[in-house]
């Protein structure tokens, strides 16, 4: 292995593949991926991308094969309860792959408290992350492993209850389940092992983390532009969401409004530019930002 390059793991198909791949792009790293590939190296940078299940990522990460890895907290944590000597660091949460891990019911289950759970068969794909959460609230239910097709359980009278990743609802909703309880929020994690990385390793992964948090920041930010009467401009900038210093400009012809330019670091909403506007506030732009670097 050329120990001046990095590997990075992430998801080959599947929920987070489109996502870390738009990531790792919009960070400047240059790759071409054919359907099949096991895996690619950058054309730009020393780093080579592994495409594996997203199952495999912690292992590959905590047995040194890669030194990165883009998996869900849902399955990191159920993989270091697993391998509790593991030692596996967070790095980066990474605004995508949003869900929550949820004990469901059948929507006739007819008590809503947590012990109702007692001495029940619940299914999933996360036994150790559903053991710990049993042990804190102190129930004993029996837990079915299944590897997916978690939600037909209960129609096929495997299990009373379940326990699997939910996201819009929708698939609880088809299989007249209901949410009882929240076991856990997930969203993808950028991960690393506790080796140490040589400097070479180090300055590409200081790189990249450099990078991810400029892509974030530009996501969460938007350029605004906008006219304001010059007697109300510190009433009509203070309502700009986390812009700390507009650019004010004069307006070619006009001595009584300016041209308002800044940088919102939250979202700008439908409200916001609303109440620009009841203030005086006139030909209002909102732009993406394609990149940040502090
Ligand atoms: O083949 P491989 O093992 O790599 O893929 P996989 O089938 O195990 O994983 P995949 O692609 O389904 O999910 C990868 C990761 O995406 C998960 O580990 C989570 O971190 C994240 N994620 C985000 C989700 C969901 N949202 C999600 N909704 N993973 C699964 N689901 C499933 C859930 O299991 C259920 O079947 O979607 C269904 C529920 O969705 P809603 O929208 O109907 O509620
Ligand atoms: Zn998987």
């Amino acid at each position: 292995m050329n120990q001046d390059r990095i590997r990075i793991a992430i998801q080959k198909k599947g929920r987070l593949n489109n996502d870390s791949l738009t990531l790792l792009r919009c960070c400047g790293i240059k790759f071409r991926v054919q359907a099949n590939d096991l895996y690619c190296f950058s054309e730009n940078l020393p780093i080579d991308l592994l495409f594996v299940r997203d199952d495999d990522i912690p292992t590959l990460i905590a047995d040194d094969i890669c030194e990165f890895g883009i998996v869900g907290d849902n399955v990191l944590q159920e993989f270091e309860l697993n391998n509790p000597t593991a030692k596996l660091t967070r790095l980066k949460a990474l605004d995508f792959g949003q869900c929550r891990l949820s004990i469901a019911v059948p929507n006739n289950w007819s008590n809503n408290k947590l012990n109702s759970l007692n001495n029940k068969r619940i299914a999933t794909s996360y036994p150790a992350l559903l053991q710990q959460f049993l042990n804190k609230n102190n129930i004993e239910a029996n837990i079915i492993r299944l590897s997916g097709s978690v939600e037909i359980a209960p129609q096929l009278d495997i299990a009373d209850a379940i326990c699997d990743l939910v996201s819009t609802g929708k698939t609880l909703e088809e299989n007249n389940l209901r949410e009882l309880v929240v076991v856990m929020q997930s969203q993808a994690q950028l991960i690393k092992n506790n080796k140490n990385l040589n400097q070479t390793q180090q300055d590409i992964c200081d790189l990249l983390l450099r990078r991810i948090n400029g892509v974030q920041k530009a996501n969460e930010s938007k350029y605004i532009m906008f006219h304001a009467p010059t007697n109300s401009l510190t009433e009509i900038c203070n309502l700009l969401p986390g812009a700390e210093t507009p650019t004010i400009l004069p307006l070619e012809g006009y001595q009584d409004k300016m041209a308002v330019h800044a940088v919102a670091s939250e979202g700008v909403f439908w409200v916001t530019l609303e109440k620009l506007k009841q203030a005086g506030a006139s030909s209002i732009l909102v732009m993406p930002i394609e990149k940040m670097l502090d």
